[in-house]
């Protein structure tokens, strides 16, 4: 996985770059085999935590874990105490302190006993109702993953990779990260996502940049900052739909068609435009090598579920069987929860989701059920639903319906971002009587999202 780390490709003061301070192949070497000598010491562990900021520090940890063949379970650095403490006691992993100055003699790129299939990240990802879930993910899977999209996208060490998102999830950290030191391009990681940090990047010679939606429209909003990305080599987009008019206006000012991916933390990237394909906005591409994909409609109807299989698929839910069982449909397809149309010639257009209660918000997926969840340990709080509302700048926005007394939406918002991650907060708090329910109890959203509509119009 780490073939730029082997030497194969050279090596230069600025190889990997993240939040505007640079490292050679060797100094990350040294500073993880430091990683993994500490961890080594400590005898057996499940796994170990690191705060994932975005920070050199973050890439050594994880790649100290691979070289020991510990799993490492990046914790989100803005996560609240309720979220932070669960990752940690479902995961079993003790939190790692990295001094990116401490080197060791790097023991060689031949390491550990791990095996292809012994997982290599626990990501932990929300579902629709409670906690979220460890997403085990093998050394194999990823590599299939970024040897799939290199071929798809024609990635390789004459690039240089710019993005700055996350490293707690899989588009900042696997595609972000790891893709690099798998292709051996170089990685500019710019802190934040901004437009004007992406500028910089691509005037500095960044040739290949990866940004979720909200990040793209920003930067269809700052015209200088979007033409300065015109000698860019490939713009990629994804971890949720790129509205159309976003990618209109980046043709525009950029010249460049942005080239749309489709996957999830459970199965990676399943799904690609190619570079110098054909590329069609609002489509996500074709599947990638070794992906299969079908789609199970109802009769005579053009889309429905989709479902994959293939070798870039997750080990399972950490300690959950019963959910990693009914991920799967009877025959053996990961059911991905997206409603979704393939035309003749295999391009897949991904159309909605299967669950109101699956919110992506800044191409953050969040689970209706944990903002609920806090919003009802708020000792005012009597009901909660969650739903999120369409949103120009974020996809999706968290629009909280609560019945309570003798407190404000601004108290409610600020309880929920210090209890979980920041972005998990509601943008906007209504106060309603009471929840819509059907005759079984279960709240009508489709109700609650009906007067939304009804408001915008
Ligand atoms: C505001 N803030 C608050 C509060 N209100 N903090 C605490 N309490 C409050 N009540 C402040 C925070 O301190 C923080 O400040 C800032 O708000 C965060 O702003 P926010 O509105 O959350 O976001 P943003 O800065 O506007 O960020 C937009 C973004 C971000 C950069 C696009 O959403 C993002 O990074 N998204 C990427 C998500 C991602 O990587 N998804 C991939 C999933 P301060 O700024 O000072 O810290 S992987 C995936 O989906 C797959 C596999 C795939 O297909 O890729
Ligand atoms: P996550 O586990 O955070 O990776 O979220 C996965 C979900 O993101 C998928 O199930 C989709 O709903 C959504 N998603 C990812 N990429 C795209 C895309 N290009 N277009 C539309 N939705 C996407």
């Amino acid at each position: 996985m780490l073939t730029a780390l082997t030497g194969a490709f050279g090596d230069r003061a600025d190889a990997v770059s993240v939040a505007g301070r640079a490292a050679s192949y060797e100094d990350l070497l040294g500073a993880a085999a430091a990683v993994a000598a500490d961890l080594a010491g400590w005898g057996p562990v499940p796994a170990f935590a690191v705060t994932a900021t975005a920070s050199l520090e973050t890439v050594a940890a994880v790649v100290g874990g691979l070289l020991a063949g510990v799993p490492c379970v990046p914790v989100p650095p803005d996560a609240g105490p309720v979220e932070r403490d669960h990752i940690l006691r479902d995961s079993g992993a003790r939190l790692l302190e990295v001094d990116f100055a401490r080197r060791a003699p790097a023991p060689g790129l031949v390491p550990s006993a791990a095996a292809a299939e012994d997982p290599a990240l626990i990501l932990y990802t929300s579902g629709t109702t409670g906690v979220p879930k460890g997403v085990v993910l093998s050394r194999a899977a990823i590599v299939a993953d970024l040897d799939a999209l290199a071929g798809a996208w024609e990635w390789g060490p004459q690039d240089v990779l710019v993005h700055g998102l996350p490293l707690f999830h899989v588009h900042g950290l696997v595609l972000g990260v790891l893709g690099a030191l798998r292709t051996g391009s170089r990685l500019l990681h710019t802190g934040r996502p901004t437009p004007e940090a992406y500028a910089a990047a691509a005037a500095a010679g960044g040739s290949l940049f990866f940004g979720v939606p909200t990040v793209w429209s920003r930067i269809a909003a700052a015209p200088e900052a979007a033409t300065a990305l015109a000698g860019a080599r490939l713009l990629v987009s994804g971890s949720a739909a790129l509205p159309t008019p976003v990618f209109r206006d980046l043709e525009r000012s950029t010249g460049h068609r942005v080239v749309e991916r489709y996957g999830m933390t459970e199965t990676l990237i399943t799904i690609s435009g190619r570079a110098g394909g054909q590329v069609a906005p609002g489509t996500v591409g074709t599947a990638l090598e070794g992906i299969a994909t079908r789609l199970v409609t109802e009769a005579g109807a053009e889309i429905g579920e989709l479902q994959v299989k293939g070798p870039t698929l997750f080990s399972g839910y950490l300690g959950r069987p019963d959910a990693t069982a009914a991920a799967y449909t009877e025959d053996g397809w990961f059911r991905t929860g997206d409603i979704a149309a393939v035309d003749g010639e295999g391009v897949h257009r991904i159309v909605g989701r299967a669950s109101t209660d699956m919110i992506k918000s800044g191409g953050y997926r969040i689970g209706a059920g944990e903002v609920e969840n806090a919003l009802l340990d708020h000792p005012r709080v009597r009901e909660a639903a969650v739903v999120g509302v369409p949103d120009a700048d974020l996809g999706e926005r968290i629009v909280a319906f609560v019945v309570a007394e003798a407190v404000s939406g601004g108290e409610l918002t600020d309880f929920v971002a210090a209890r979980l991650s920041v972005h998990k907060r509601p943008r906007e708090v209504r106060f309603i009587e009471a929840v819509p329910r059907n005759a079984m109890g279960k709240p009508q959203k489709r109700l609650l999202l009906e007067g939304e509509e009804r408001r915008r119009t």
